[in-house]
């Protein structure tokens, strides 16, 4: 498929999408959402793939939602007609595991996105902030609760109420990204990372991505219960059973998704 706003590849059993109109800092229009709900629907059917990698530019992860297409719109068109949210929702109820390589600005929607994705490896010179309240709005793709529930109510409310942007080895320091890399290293590292996690079990990695997101709508207790049964589910599975057979054999195991 051809695409106008992203790029998309395969390399080995890992999809890759990667964002790409350098001259808007890659901004989420609603082309480039489309495109991207577009190209992870035709990964989550494809077998092959079991693990995919979101990227930028090294200048810019994403700068955020297109300030240019929504200076127009109305709180009508936003909230009813557009197709935009409906299709932003779909990101953060993915369900395969996806890497998300970061690099420069990681601004507004930009890190509304980053923060929907699963292991975030970024560069040094990455920048992270929710800038929106410059333009008189406030973060609308989760910002305000995923961010608080990444780093806390006072770095939250200190980065959504001011907009001020914080730096790579600050935000791995306070937990938003799983890994930081000198800049030259960013892709293969998420390429790395994301190839390790495709080597697993496809059906143990899509329940533990579930589990783990599941920390953040459930109690304690709730969670245990739901992990339990994702458990259980799992010695259903040919792949736990090849997984502990292989340990015992001294071998790799050979995972088939089933
Ligand atoms: N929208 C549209 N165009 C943009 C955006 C954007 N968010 N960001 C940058 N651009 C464009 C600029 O307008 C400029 O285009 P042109 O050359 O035609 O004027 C080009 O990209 C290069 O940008 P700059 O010249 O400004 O480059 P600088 O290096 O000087 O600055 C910055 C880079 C810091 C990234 C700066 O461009 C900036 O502050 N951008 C806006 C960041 C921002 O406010 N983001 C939040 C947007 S609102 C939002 O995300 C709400 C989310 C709602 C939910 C959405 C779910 C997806």
């Amino acid at each position: 498929m051809n695409y106008e706003t992203i790029a998309v590849s395969k390399e080995g059993m890992v999809g890759v999408i990667t964002l790409n109109r350098p001259q808007a800092m890659n901004a989420l229009s609603t082309t480039m959402v489309t495109e991207l709900i577009s190209a992870l629907s035709g990964f989550e059917i494809d077998d092959g793939v079991r693990c995919l990698v979101i990227a930028g530019s090294e200048r810019a992860f994403s700068a955020g939602a297109d300030i240019k297409e929504m200076a127009e719109m109305t709180a009508v068109q936003m909230a009813m007609t557009g197709h935009f949210f409906p299709l932003w929702d779909k990101v953060g109820k993915y369900p395969k595991p996806i890497v998300g390589a970061l690099s420069g600005f990681v601004l507004g929607g930009g890190l509304e996105l980053a923060m929907s994705l699963d292991v975030l490896v970024a560069s040094e010179t990455t920048q992270f902030g929710q800038p929106e309240i410059d333009i008189g709005v406030i973060p609308g793709g989760g910002g305000t609760q995923r961010l608080t529930r990444a780093v806390g109510k006072y770095k939250a409310m200190e980065m959504v109420l001011t907009g001020k942007r914080i730096g790579a080895e600050e935000a791995k320091y306070l937990g938003l990204v799983s890994r930081v890399v000198p800049k030259e290293a960013y892709l293969d590292e998420a390429m790395k990372v994301a190839k390790e996690i495709a080597s697993k079990s496809p059906v143990a990695t899509r329940l533990a991505k579930m589990a783990v997101n599941k920390a953040f709508e459930m109690g304690l207790r709730d969670g245990i219960d739901f992990e339990r049964e994702l458990f259980y589910l799992l010695f259903a599975s040919e792949d736990a059973k090849e997984g502990m057979k292989a340990f015992m054999e001294k071998r790799q195991a050979d995972f088939k998704g089933k």
